[in-house]
């Protein structure tokens, strides 16, 4: 199967919200030898940025757009499940959270999914996750990393407030920030005015960059 009719059989499926069809492409291409990263960054990212258009285009409703969202996150649930399994290795800790009122948490999931295929361990808190208590987690738990999205602009004062926060309450030997999402795409400069110190495009960019930073 070529990624190509990957893509369009699985979007095929998600504009249908058939679940079935849509896990049924992807066992597919798994068995036709995409890796995890290749179902991630060549069909699920791309996929639901063509549900974005769709619904944007209002050729499909927020309802449809719901259903085709709730689908690829149980596509990867699965996928997580077959994939991960014995005893997690022990490599760095990353915490990662969509800031206050963020609900775009997809694409951070991609990122904690790929590194820890890496070895690393990671925290999904997923979307919304109030600035306070993330902070109290960072200070808790010291992780190496803490990753950071967000998918729209109003929300990006928070993501630097956040950052300020974090770096407030662990003075030293903090942890690395990493922030991304698709205001980021745009304009990876925005990651160093917001305090930030790295971002990437998409996951295997990210967990490339990590692993410079941290490599033993
Ligand atoms: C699904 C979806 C939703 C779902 C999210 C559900 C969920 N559980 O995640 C729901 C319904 C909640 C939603 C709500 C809204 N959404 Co929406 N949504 C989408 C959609 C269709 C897909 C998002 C997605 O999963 N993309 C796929 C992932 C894999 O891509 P990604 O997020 O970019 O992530 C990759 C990179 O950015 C990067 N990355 C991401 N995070 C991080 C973090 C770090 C540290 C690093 C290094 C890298 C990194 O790596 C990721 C993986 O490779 C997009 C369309 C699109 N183009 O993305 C619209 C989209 C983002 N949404 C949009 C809008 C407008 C909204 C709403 C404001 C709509 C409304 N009026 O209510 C609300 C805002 C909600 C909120 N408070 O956050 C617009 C944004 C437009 C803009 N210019 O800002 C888009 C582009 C749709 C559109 N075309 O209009 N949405």
């Amino acid at each position: 199967m070529t990624r190509e009719a990957a893509r369009e059989r699985y979007l095929d499926a998600l504009v249908a919200g058939n679940r079935r069809a849509a896990f049924e492409v992807i066992d597919e291409a798994h068995e036709a030898g995409f890796t995890l990263r290749e179902l991630y960054l060549d069909v699920f990212q791309p996929v639901m940025r063509d549900i974005g258009r769709l619904w944007q285009e209002n050729r499909i409703t927020v309802a449809d757009e719901h259903l085709a969202t709730a689908i690829t996150q149980a596509a990867m649930a699965r996928l997580y499940d077959e994939l991960f399994h014995g005893a997690a290795l022990p490599g760095p800790l990353l915490i990662a959270a969509c800031t206050d009122q963020e609900r775009h948490e997809l694409g951070l999931r991609m990122i904690c999914d790929v590194l820890e295929m890496e070895g690393w361990d990671t925290l999904f808190l997923g979307a919304t996750v109030p600035t306070d208590d993330l902070v109290r987690m960072v200070r808790e738990r010291r992780p190496q990393v803490v990753a950071l999205s967000a998918s729209i602009a109003p929300h990006l004062a928070r993501v630097a407030d956040t950052i300020r926060s974090i770096r407030e309450a662990v003075p030293v030997d903090g942890p690395l920030i990493a922030v991304g999402g698709r205001p980021f795409l745009d304009d990876p400069s925005l990651a160093e005015r917001l305090g930030a110190d790295m971002t990437a495009r998409d996951a295997v960019e990210a967990a490339e960059r990590l692993k410079e930073k941290f490599a033993a």
